[in-house]
């Protein structure tokens, strides 16, 4: 896709760049020509790769590797002389398809979370659902390593929710999803807990309690947080963990028939209010599949 804009000279423009490259983080410049700023910020190859509202986005293809975005938001008060002639490219995305159900989205969080990001961002995107039972070749070559989510970006595939949402974030800034540093590791235990107390026989072994500790360490954060894990708006703490947080309701209540304590208000409450987000509600697995994601662990065990 190519988006060319013919701006006009008094137009002013914001530039938003990655700081990988030495661009400035945030940077105002006025220039006459569009093109004008990508030679003053670098030598950036010419390669639109999208346009969004007043964003347009331009890739570095000389430094693939760095994945580096330039942003340029025209202020209000200036004409743009041509409009810019393109339509959003959707995004390849290939999550896991239901068990059972080729043609069902399924049980993925880590699935989940890209296509939460990518709606919380409000990305246009394609999603391909891969038969991880029965994987195609297409998909192997792919992702040697045969796991999703998958993306496609510039014509490669990349794999890995980490990775992904880190070059969605690059990609397309806003909204801005980015968590600090000290709440990145906020919940990160509570799955791996999760599955362990799933998946155990013996009620004595203590795995019930290691993922109360873990819950109860995250009603404790969200007593003063707000809404969410870095107040009241939503970051990629809170799309990383809600996915994990739904399997768990979902898995431990069917198999176990356990749920949440009331002494975890701030969890439930939390819960509750990133699952009725409109991105949560379009992107998540249907309860039986979760069901059915998890049962050949818990019988394995
Ligand atoms: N660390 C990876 C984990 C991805 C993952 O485990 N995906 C599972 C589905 S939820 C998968 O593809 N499993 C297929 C397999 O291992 O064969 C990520 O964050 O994307």
């Amino acid at each position: 896709m190519r988006a060319v804009a013919a701006i006009s000279s008094s137009i002013s423009l914001t530039c938003y760049g990655s700081s990988r490259l030495g661009f400035p983080s945030t940077s105002s410049c006025a220039i006459p020509r569009y093109n004008r700023s990508v030679a003053r910020f670098g030598s950036l190859s010419s390669s639109w790769i999208g346009q969004r509202g007043d964003e347009f986005v331009q890739l570095d293809q000389s430094r693939e590797k760095r994945l580096s975005v330039l942003v340029v938001r025209a202020s209000a008060t200036s004409a743009v002389e041509a409009p810019v002639p393109t339509s959003v490219e959707s995004m390849e995305v290939l999550v896991k398809a239901a068990d059972g159900h080729p043609d069902k989205l399924g049980d993925c969080p880590f699935s989940q979370r890209v296509l939460l990001t990518l709606e919380e961002k409000h990305v246009p995107y394609s999603a391909k659902y891969i038969d991880t039972s029965n994987k195609p070749q297409w998909f192997l070559e792919a992702n040697p390593e045969g796991k999703v989510p998958v993306i496609k970006h510039e014509g490669k595939w990349i794999a890995d929710s980490d990775v992904i949402t880190v070059l969605l974030e690059e990609l397309y800034p806003e909204p801005s999803l980015i968590s600090p540093e000290e709440t990145k590791t906020i919940g990160s235990k509570i799955f791996g807990t999760f599955i362990k107390f799933l998946t155990s026989k013996d009620p004595t072994d203590g795995t019930e309690q290691a993922l109360l500790d873990e819950l109860s360490a995250l009603d404790e954060h969200l007593k003063t947080s707000g809404k969410y894990m870095n107040g009241e708006k939503v970051t990629s703490v809170d799309l990383a963990l809600a996915p994990k947080l739904y399997h768990l309701k979902i898995a431990l209540g069917h198999y176990k028939k356990w749920a949440m304590p009331d002494t975890l208000q701030n969890v439930q409450r939390y819960m509750e209010d990133i699952f009725s987000r409109e991105s949560f509600q379009k992107t998540k697995a249907v309860e039986e599949y979760v069901v059915k994601g998890w049962e050949a662990k818990v019988n394995a065990a």
